[in-house]
């Protein structure tokens, strides 16, 4: 046992991100990007067209372990994200999801009783299976100063997905089914913290160091609404994986939750958490940072742009965060017309400062 425990110590301490998200704090921070995958990579586009279409590429562990280190071989990153997409939870429930050219998803809408009832979670390990195949092929080709990240949906931004059937700016359909029929909407939401908690582990035990819980839509909501369904199910999943792994270390991303964040990081036990771009590096500084690793924030479209704004903007990222626990990152994810020279500029004042 004692064995294992020197292992686990002797590997993280040769990966600088695990170590940050662990709380320690490096001379220059460790460095990822939100959706580093992806179609601003010419040879994403090539395996993405090979792959046929997105779903296949997800489940195809030879594709999706081939994309999840392609950014790594052009950019000093600190870690591999597993390429793989949250919807692919409610599709391993049993929805129908798809995802039509130039138009996001698209899954048949589950909006009553009847319609959750027909969902399950056994068995879901059926469809889910290639993605640990995924996790262990990347764990194996990455060099161990490398850390492999692995992620799910909060259940709420899974849940609004699943209730609408689509990606909506305003989660209407699913904040109107929580209001108005909370214990069908509770079903729901019990369903997908089992689903993704079950997952999480699956993918620590497959080879992830670390995984981020992404809450893309933690806005437009009360703040009731907030700990109700979004802190006590990521509560839950947190502590689901924690009885299995305990001290799994968890990034937790409350896209929008601004105040309620240093509540959030409390009740739910992350050990870091990602911030969008819209929250003030004064207010992290203060509030955040003392209560956990910090992964802010620069605003993707001043990589689109690029040049002196993104460099200051970036310099003002990195003191804010100078002395205390910080993986760098931008504040949503990297968008597709993203210049490639613009990336490598901006890790390469990361690295270099
Ligand atoms: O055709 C394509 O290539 C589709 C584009 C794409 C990609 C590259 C989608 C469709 N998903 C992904 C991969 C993906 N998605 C990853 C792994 C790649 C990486 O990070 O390098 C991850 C972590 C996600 C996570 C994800 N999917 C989120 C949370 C993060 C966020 O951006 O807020 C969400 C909300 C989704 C749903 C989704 N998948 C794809 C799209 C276009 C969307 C958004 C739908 C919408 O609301 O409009």
């Amino acid at each position: 046992m004692s064995g294992s425990l020197e292992d686990t110590a002797r590997t993280a301490a040769r990966k600088p991100l695990l170590q940050a998200v662990r709380g320690e704090v490096a001379a220059r921070p460790p460095v990822w990007i939100m959706r580093q995958a992806g179609r601003y990579l010419p040879e994403y586009r090539e395996v993405r067209e090979k792959a046929g279409d997105f779903l296949s590429l997800c489940y195809s562990p030879e594709f999706a372990a081939e994309v999840t280190l392609q950014p790594l071989r052009r950019f000093d990153l600190d870690a591999a994200i597993l390429f793989a997409d949250i919807l692919l939870v409610p599709d391993a429930l049993g929805q129908h999801v798809a995802f039509e050219k130039g138009e996001g998803p698209v899954l048949d809408p589950v909006t009553s009783a009847d319609a959750i009832g027909r969902l399950s979670v056994d068995g879901i390990d059926k469809t889910l299976g290639p993605v640990y195949e995924t996790v262990e092929r990347v764990k194996a080709a990455l060099p161990p100063e490398k850390t492999m990240i692995g992620f799910c949906g909060a259940p709420w931004t899974v849940a609004t997905y699943m209730v609408a059937g689509r990606g909506t700016s305003d989660q209407a359909p699913a904040r109107l089914l929580a209001l108005s029929e909370p214990e069908t909407f509770g079903r729901l939401i019990d369903m997908i913290v089992e689903a993704s908690a079950h997952y999480l582990i699956r993918q620590f035990k497959a080879g992830a160091d670390v995984v981020q819980i992404f809450e893309s839509w933690a806005l437009n909501i009360d703040e009731a609404f907030f700990a109700r369904w979004i802190v006590e199910p990521t509560r839950r999943v947190i502590d689901t994986v924690r009885a299995e792994i305990p001290d799994a270390p968890i990034i937790g991303f409350p896209r929008g939750a601004g105040p309620l964040i240093p509540g959030y990081i409390k009740a739910t036990g992350v050990n870091a958490v990602g911030l969008d771009y819209a929250v003030p590096l004064e207010f992290a500084r203060r509030e955040i940072s003392p209560l956990a690793c910090v992964q802010g924030n620069l605003d993707p479209l001043r990589v689109v742009a690029g040049g002196k704004q993104m460099l200051e903007r970036t310099d003002e990222i990195l003191s804010a965060f100078e002395g205390s626990p910080h993986i760098f990152n931008l504040g949503h994810g990297i968008v597709p017309q993203t210049p490639i020279a613009h990336v490598e500029a901006l890790i390469e004042h990361v690295k270099g400062r």
